[in-house]
């Protein structure tokens, strides 16, 4: 990694010296950079690329150049520049948590477009692949005036294709992994058209492999004329993660992007109810009342939705992400969560049922039943869950109550359960999360926070969710 900013430079003069005519700036070379590491993915890795001699910033170059159809030279020219200078919709990107378009916009000035699927993948079946390109476009038609017509012979607007490594774009495949598509900004020729990695396995709906359906809505976005997003949860977010193509709902930030472009869909029955497009949780809604709250090996863990946020150690500003790219098979919405440090282990309670999880990994065994977990048969729920590290012991909140749990001796203890508020004074309502950090105990009430010690019981200070959960955008 050390040698990379000379690398990089070392490829940008070279990248320069191929246009005698354009005079580049060190600033406007930084820029460049900068711009194409936002919104094309450059990665400052030594690949075979780079051992090979070809230069990652000159491939990105290209790549660029070809999705908003200007001249293909892989170097920093004076029109490739004036594009990235060019506003994206008229918002600074950081500013704003959202959507982005492309440069200069570029959408289809038809409302009825054709599509081909011009050939297939072995991984699915054809009715499969056909099932999944449809629904994948009927994301996009559902909320726009866009209609898609699917052609079998002829030059469609969208043709779409499986191929693998170079594949007479500028742009070849990079084997297993890393890209698995990638389509064109709107435009004739190779515009709107999408390209399937055939070296990854696509799947129908198992979270084996990638979901060609999500994959396809995705690309299609981009067909359409959306660029990333940068609100987690979007479709358009740029990393790929598990969902279930049978209950996806496109997310409200898509479909204001692709609102923007092409309007909203007119033949929408405003009677019908559709539903609402999720929303990705706000850390600066200062009345959300979190899911659940665990530690995991330092970090502080914020559950929420289909969502956390991670506090690492020594970072104030918490990253929020899918539960699911944490944990492919952990649940969404859930009610619950504790870490024991002894089992390097953290527990994750959705209704009956217990999830458990060391680093990344799932253990074995999991998900069991409350009661095969050890809980009384009669509890259904928990409310939140509280490993204090010195007792070794396990609170489990239900309602007014809580019970212990031994976990050396992996046993209820008897004489539970207790009423909360004789061992937590102050605390009127029931608890909602709950966690240790740093030797304090914290109770979660709604959107309140209650500071404990738990040596002495006493209640320090009542917090908002906001002193651990930092809001960035303020
Ligand atoms: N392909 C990239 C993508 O579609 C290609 C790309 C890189 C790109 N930079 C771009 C396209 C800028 C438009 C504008 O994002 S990918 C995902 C996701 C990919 C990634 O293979 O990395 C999906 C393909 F979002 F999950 F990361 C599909 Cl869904
Ligand atoms: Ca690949
Ligand atoms: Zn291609
Ligand atoms: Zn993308």
């Amino acid at each position: 990694m050390r040698s990379l900013t000379g690398y990089i430079l070392f490829s940008l003069a070279t990248a320069v010296l191929s246009v005698p005519l354009s005079e580049v700036s060190v600033e406007d070379e930084s820029f460049a950079k900068n711009y194409l590491k936002k919104f094309f993915n450059l990665t400052e890795e030594e690949g075979p690329a780079v051992r090979r001699g070809i230069s990652p910033l000159n491939k990105k170059l290209a790549e660029m150049q070809r999705f908003f159809g200007l001249q293909i030279t892989g170097s920093l020219d004076a029109d490739t520049l004036a594009m990235m200078k060019k506003p994206r919709c008229g918002v600074p990107d950081e500013q704003v948590a959202r959507f982005s378009t492309f440069g200069n916009n570029p959408k289809w000035q038809k409302r009825s477009l054709t599509y081909r699927i011009e050939n297939y993948t072995p991984d699915m079946s054809v009715a499969e692949v056909d099932d999944s390109i449809e629904k994948a476009l009927q994301v996009w038609a559902k909320v726009t005036p866009l209609r898609f017509t699917r052609i079998y012979s002829g030059i469609a607007d969208i043709r779409i294709s499986f191929a693998r490594r170079a594949h007479g774009d500028f742009s070849p495949f990079d084997g297993p992994g890393k890209t698995l598509a990638h389509a064109f900004a709107p435009g004739t020729g190779i515009g709107g058209d999408a390209h399937f990695d055939e070296d990854e396995t696509f799947t129908f709906r198992s979270n084996r492999g990638v979901v060609l359906f999500i994959v396809a809505a995705h690309e299609f976005g981009h067909s359409l004329g959306l660029g990333h997003s940068n609100v987690p949860g979007a479709l358009m977010y740029p990393t790929y993660s598990y969902r279930n193509p049978d209950t996806f709902v496109l997310p409200q930030d898509d479909v204001k992007g692709i609102e923007y472009l092409y309007g909203s869909n007119p033949g929408n029955d405003p009677s019908v109810v559709d539903p609402t497009p999720p929303t990705t949780p706000d850390a600066c809604d200062s009345t959300m009342v979190l899911d659940a709250v665990t530690t995991l090996r330092g970090e502080i863990i914020f559950f929420k939705d289909s969502f956390l946020w991670r506090r690492l150690p020594g970072s104030r500003t918490p990253q929020q992400s899918l539960i699911r790219s944490l944990w492919p098979s952990a649940p969404v919405d859930i009610d619950a969560a504790y870490e024991s440090q002894q089992l390097d282990t953290v527990f994750l309670f959705k209704g009956r049922k217990v999830w458990a999880f060391t680093g990344n990994q799932p253990v074995r065994g999991y998900p069991k039943t409350l009661t095969a977990f050890g809980l009384p048969k009669g509890v259904r729920k928990i409310d939140a869950a509280l490993h204090d590290v010195n007792s070794g012991k396990t609170l489990f909140f239900v309602g007014n109550n809580y019970f212990s749990y031994d976990e050396a001796r992996k046993t209820m203890e008897q004489g539970y359960p207790r009423l909360v508020n004789q061992a937590f004074t102050g605390l009127t309502s029931n608890v909602t999360a709950a966690f240790q950090y740093r030797g304090f105990t914290y109770l979660h009430s709604g959107p309140y926070m209650s500071e404990y010690d738990l040596g002495t019981g006493k209640l320090n200070r009542v917090l908002r969710n906001s002193y651990f959960l930092h809001c960035t955008n303020l």
